[in-house]
């Protein structure tokens, strides 16, 4: 028998987040926070301050932690409090943290559930805001009515690694495509243009490249990249004037230059009249 519903370990941005979202989904909440000056906002909305990590873990059957990075979180995780009860590890790091921490847990009786968080902590409480989660199907099964007040649960399997594999590869796609779209607003506003003049069109342009994302996906799968939109060759070529057009504004040219290189080691390898999908080739043979 537990006094609480759930308790959430760490009390920064995204943790705060987490535990109103669930105080005002009407779940018994108790928190606790290194600094415990950060529970006072909490408190005030009826959450229970615990006085120490483990009397915090101790508390409910499921603990919900959110610390800034696995060093943290295997610094306040009590073992002894937490056996025979779910922990949702909700602090982001790499799939092989969370397989390890996984493997600490199965060792300890603790149900282990990791968790990917696809959104910023305004975002918590949106039922459209995405939550990746994987580990164990009890633990999910015992966590999901809680973790239905921060967003769309989704389960991607018994892995735990999966869910921060997937957080991680998804926030690479968030950096190289907002990164793409700093060039180009660094490109057109050299010449005078503004960011919202331009905005628009290159917002319209992603719904294109969405197209050609899933045009694509085939191909990735079957390992076959025929070139029945755009060859390498003829890209090559076209990306040969977006690094001109960046080094004459004084535009940094790195990111082009990458992706020339990309393209010039494709058609030297003899793929050049294949599609741009070729390009997961030279990806994976990297690794
Ligand atoms: N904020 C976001 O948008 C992202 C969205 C995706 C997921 N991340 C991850 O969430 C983890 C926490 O991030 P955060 O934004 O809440 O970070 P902070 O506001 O800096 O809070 C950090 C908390 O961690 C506590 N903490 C740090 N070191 C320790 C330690 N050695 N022992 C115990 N607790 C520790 C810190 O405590 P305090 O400084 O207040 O005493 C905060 O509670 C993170 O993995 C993101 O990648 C958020």
């Amino acid at each position: 028998m537990t006094e609480y519903d759930v308790t959430v370990l760490g009390l920064g941005q995204m943790g705060s987040a987490l535990a109103a979202a669930l105080l005002r989904a009407g779940h018994r909440t108790a928190v606790w926070n290194r600094t415990p000056a950060k529970t006072a906002a909490l408190t005030a909305e009826g959450a229970h301050a615990a006085a120490t990590a483990s009397e915090a873990q101790a508390g409910s059957p499921v603990v919900i932690a959110c610390v800034l990075d696995y060093p943290a979180l295997h610094e306040i995780l009590d073992p002894a409090a937490l056996a025979g009860r779910t922990l949702v590890n909700l602090t982001s790091g790499s799939p092989e943290q969370a397989r390890e921490t996984a493997q600490w847990a199965a060792g300890h009786g603790i149900d282990y559930l990791d968790g990917g968080i696809m959104i910023t902590p305004p975002g918590i409480g949106n039922p459209e805001s995405m939550l990746l989660y994987s580990g164990s199907r009890t633990a999910f099964a015992a966590a999901e009515q809680l973790l239905a007040a921060f967003g769309e649960a989704i389960h991607l399997g018994e892995d735990p690694g999966v869910a921060s594999l997937y957080d991680t590869a998804l926030l690479g796609m968030m950096w190289s495509t907002m990164t793409g779209w700093l060039h180009a607003a660094a490109l057109v506003t050299a010449d005078g243009a503004t960011a919202a003049e331009f905005t628009p069109l290159a917002l319209r342009w992603l719904g294109d490249v969405n197209g050609f994302i899933r045009a694509y996906v085939p191909q990735v799968d079957q390992r076959a990249y025929p070139g029945f939109d755009a060859t390498i060759d003829v890209q090559l070529a076209t990306i040969e004037h977006l690094v001109h057009a960046s080094q004459v504004r004084g535009v940094d040219a790195a990111l082009p230059e990458l992706l020339r290189d990309y393209a010039a080691r494709a058609v030297a390898q003899g793929h050049g009249g294949d599609g741009w999908a070729r390009v997961i080739e030279l990806l994976r043979k990297a690794a």
